[in-house]
């Protein structure tokens, strides 16, 4: 596998953890990073259950190394936000549930690639905007389809029309992350929200990972077909009729347990 020195990926049981390590630079993502993120979610090693992606430094990600734009020819701009869609559908549509640890500047690119992960655990330090208003350029790692998903179109048309930051305690509150931790402790809270994950039946994770955001993007009609289908496939896996039978028996955890 081809993985740079800016990426760290470390297996611990059911959990890969990858580093984002680049922090001379504000794990700033040129070619070489995204084509590492593509390579790894790409291979997610056997008996791995969730991931769990962080930054090494003061700063999740300041986005899209802005030094490789500089002399970029058409077709080579639309190849290369292609390879960010590329890699960044590896993260939300491959093997494993993925959990964004973010904490300092978590902007343009660096949110492209937060929003591509399935939980966000945001530290108090975590800031999110948008520069590429800022630059004269437009998303391109995704945001556009992503963000709005997570926070609502006005708020991603304000955050790039007038710069806007977002603060950790606003970014729990309109949906950019789910849980907002001290500072320093967002690794831990990550393990922990990934055990968790770890346990679930695996189709339950397939069908949050792959059919639920399907579902959102159908109209009514389909959306009810498909919830139907994955109900009915869910609940007859040995898997989910063991569980069902460990609670009526009284031998599995109660809600909030
Ligand atoms: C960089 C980058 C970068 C830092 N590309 N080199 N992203 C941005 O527009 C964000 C630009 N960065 C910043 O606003 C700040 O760096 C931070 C707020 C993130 C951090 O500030 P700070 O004071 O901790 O660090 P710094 O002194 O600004 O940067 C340290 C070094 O990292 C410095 O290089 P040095 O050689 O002078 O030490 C910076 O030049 C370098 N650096 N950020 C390249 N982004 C798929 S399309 C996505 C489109 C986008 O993501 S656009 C948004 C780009």
């Amino acid at each position: 596998m081809n993985i740079p020195q800016s990426l760290t990926v470390e297996q611990k049981d059911e959990i890969l953890f990858v580093k984002i390590n680049r922090p001379e630079k504000r794990n700033a993502i040129n070619d070489e990073l995204i084509l590492g993120i593509e390579t790894v979610f790409s291979n997610i090693p056997e008996g791995v259950k969730c991931a769990i992606i962080y930054g090494e430094g003061k700063h999740f990600s300041a986005g899209l190394d802005l030094s490789e734009l500089k002399e970029r020819d058409i077709v080579e701009g639309l190849n290369h936000s292609r390879m960010w869609h590329r890699a960044l559908e590896k993260v939300q549509f491959g093997k494993v549930p993925v959990v964004a640890v973010v904490h300092g500047a978590c902007v343009g690119g660096g949110l492209e690639i937060a929003s591509a992960c399935h939980i966000r655990v945001a530290e108090q330090t975590t800031f999110y905007a948008l520069p590429e208003g800022q630059r004269g350029i437009f998303v391109g790692g995704g945001a556009s389809v992503r963000l709005p998903k997570l926070i609502g179109m006005a708020r991603m048309t304000d955050m790039m029309l007038t710069g806007r930051v977002i603060t950790a305690e606003e970014g729990v509150l309109v949906g950019l992350s789910q849980y907002l931790v001290s500072e320093g402790s967002g690794l831990e809270k990550g393990v922990e929200l990934a055990k968790k994950i770890a346990s679930n039946a695996g189709m339950t994770n397939y069908a949050l990972m792959h059919v639920l955001p399907r579902i959102v993007d159908s109209g009514q009609s389909e959306g009810l077909m498909l919830e139907s289908l994955m109900a009915t496939i869910s609940s007859s896996t040995p898997e989910a009729q063991g569980r069902l039978r460990d609670f009526l028996e009284g031998r599995a955890k109660k809600v909030g347990e």
